[in-house]
C-alpha cells in the first residue's frame, strides 16, 4: 500500500488471505514518497518467490501502474478513497493503463480490497488444489450465508 492511511481499507486484503490460509507479507511503499523503495520492491519480487502483487493506493495513484512496469507479475490495483474526490481519482489513476501494462482493477474501498484478495487466491490456485479446496469452502460458505426472507 501506498501509506500507512491505506491500511484502513487493505486490512480487509489481509483478513481474506488470513482466512484462506495465503502466505503474504504487507508493506508500504509509495510511489511518490518512497521511489525507489517501489522500484526495489517491484523489481525484486519474482526473484523472492512473491507470485501476485496487490497495489492499493489513494489519489494520483501512480503504484499500482509503476509496480507494473517493474515486474512482470500479476499486479492487482486497489483504488482507496480518497476524501477530495471519494476514490474515483484513485480509480482513474489505476484502471487506466495504457496497453502494454496491465493492472488488473478492482472496485473503490473495502470491495476492491476484499476481491483483490479472493482474486489473488482464484490465481494462486490455478496450482494449488488445495487452495482451491479453501477457496470454495468460503464460497460455500458465503452462499449459506444468505437468508432466504430478510429479517424484519
Ligand atoms: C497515496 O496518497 C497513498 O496511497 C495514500 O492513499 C495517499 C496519501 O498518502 P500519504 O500522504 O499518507 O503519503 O500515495
Amino acid at each position: 500500500m501506498g501509506s500507512q492511511s491505506d491500511w484502513e481499507t487493505m486490512r480487509h486484503a489481509t483478513a481474506v488471505l488470513e482466512k484462506l490460509a495465503v502466505a503474504h507479507e504487507v508493506r508500504i511503499v509509495s510511489a511518490h514518497r518512497t521511489p525507489d523503495r517501489l522500484a526495489d520492491y517491484a523489481k525484486a519480487a519474482q526473484g523472492r518467490g512473491l507470485s501476485v502483487i496487490i497495489a492499493g493506493a489513494g489519489g494520483a495513484a501512480h503504484l499500482p501502474g509503476m509496480c507494473a512496469a517493474w515486474t512482470a507479475l500479476p499486479v492487482l490495483g486497489v483504488p482507496v478513497e480518497s476524501h477530495a474526490l471519494k476514490g474515483m481519482d484513485s480509480l482513474l489513476s489505476i484502471v487506466q493503463m495504457p496497453g502494454g501494462i496491465p493492472v488488473g482493477t478492482l472496485a473503490i474501498g473495502k470491495a476492491g480490497a476484499t476481491n483483490a484478495a479472493l482474486m489473488a487466491a482464484s490465481i494462486l490456485a490455478l496450482a494449488d488444489p488445495a487452495l482451491g479446496t479453501r477457496l470454495a469452502a468460503w464460497r460455500a460458505a458465503q452462499t449459506a450465508a444468505v437468508a432466504d426472507e430478510p429479517t424484519r
